[in-house]
């Protein structure tokens, strides 16, 4: 099995956790963004959309950091990562849809900026951005009553959260001291070694 990644990316991140969680091992190939590799006709023939994260499973080819992780759950299900209960499936899936379209794109947003110089950085776009992941860390801190994770044991829910989570800190996104149970939860994922291991983003 090969994954086609970047080590920067959250969405790779998803991936690599779960392979962790799964302790199955895998060829990393890195795709070096910078000098556009993900753009040279090679790589479009196993992603047209040029994008990382990408997974070759012998004939298989995979991407989409979501539907690699349901491709290996369907096909690598121990340990299981997803409740089989189709009505909590459903909680899981629409966590993770909410995490990466609203959650990690904002602290993508921030990243970006923070990479700029000060002068060129958008500080409009950096409060809007922080804006929106203090209204998740709410919501979050709401799933998360009485609950070590989102839904039942750690899920692709947690997992599609945490490279975000992970980066909050570096981001200077806090997490408000009321927000106990998301602390709880941020230091829970962080004491993983399938999540505490990711390398920080530069
Ligand atoms: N929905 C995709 C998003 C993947 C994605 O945005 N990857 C970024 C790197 S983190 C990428 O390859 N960007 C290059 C581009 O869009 O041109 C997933 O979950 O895998």
């Amino acid at each position: 099995m090969t994954l086609y990644d970047h080590p920067d990316c959250p969405f790779g991140m998803k991936v690599r956790i779960v392979l962790a969680e799964k302790d199955w091992d895998y060829d990393l190939v890195t795709v070096d963004m910078g000098a556009n590799q993900h753009r040279q006709p090679e790589f479009l023939k196993l992603n047209p959309f040029g994008q990382v994260p990408v997974l070759v499973d012998d004939d298989t080819v995979v991407y989409d950091s979501t539907v690699i992780n349901e491709y290996l759950e369907d096909e690598y299900p121990e340990p299981s990562l997803r409740p089989d209960d189709s009505d909590l499936l459903a909680r899981v899936r629409l966590l993770e849809d909410y995490a990466d379209t609203s959650f990690t794109l904002p602290a993508m947003a921030i990243e970006r900026e923070m990479k700029k110089g000060v002068l060129d950085r958008d500080d409009v776009l950096v409060k809007r951005a922080n804006a929106v992941l203090g209204k998740g860390l709410a919501m979050l801190n709401g799933q998360l009553v009485g609950k070590e994770f989102l839904v039942g044991e750690l899920s692709l829910a947690d997992i599609s959260f945490a490279p975000a989570l992970m980066s909050l800190d570096r981001l200077g996104v806090s997490v408000d001291a009321s927000l106990g149970n998301v602390r709880a939860w941020i230091s829970r994922l962080a004491g993983r070694p399938s999540i505490g291991s990711l390398p920080k983003a530069s």
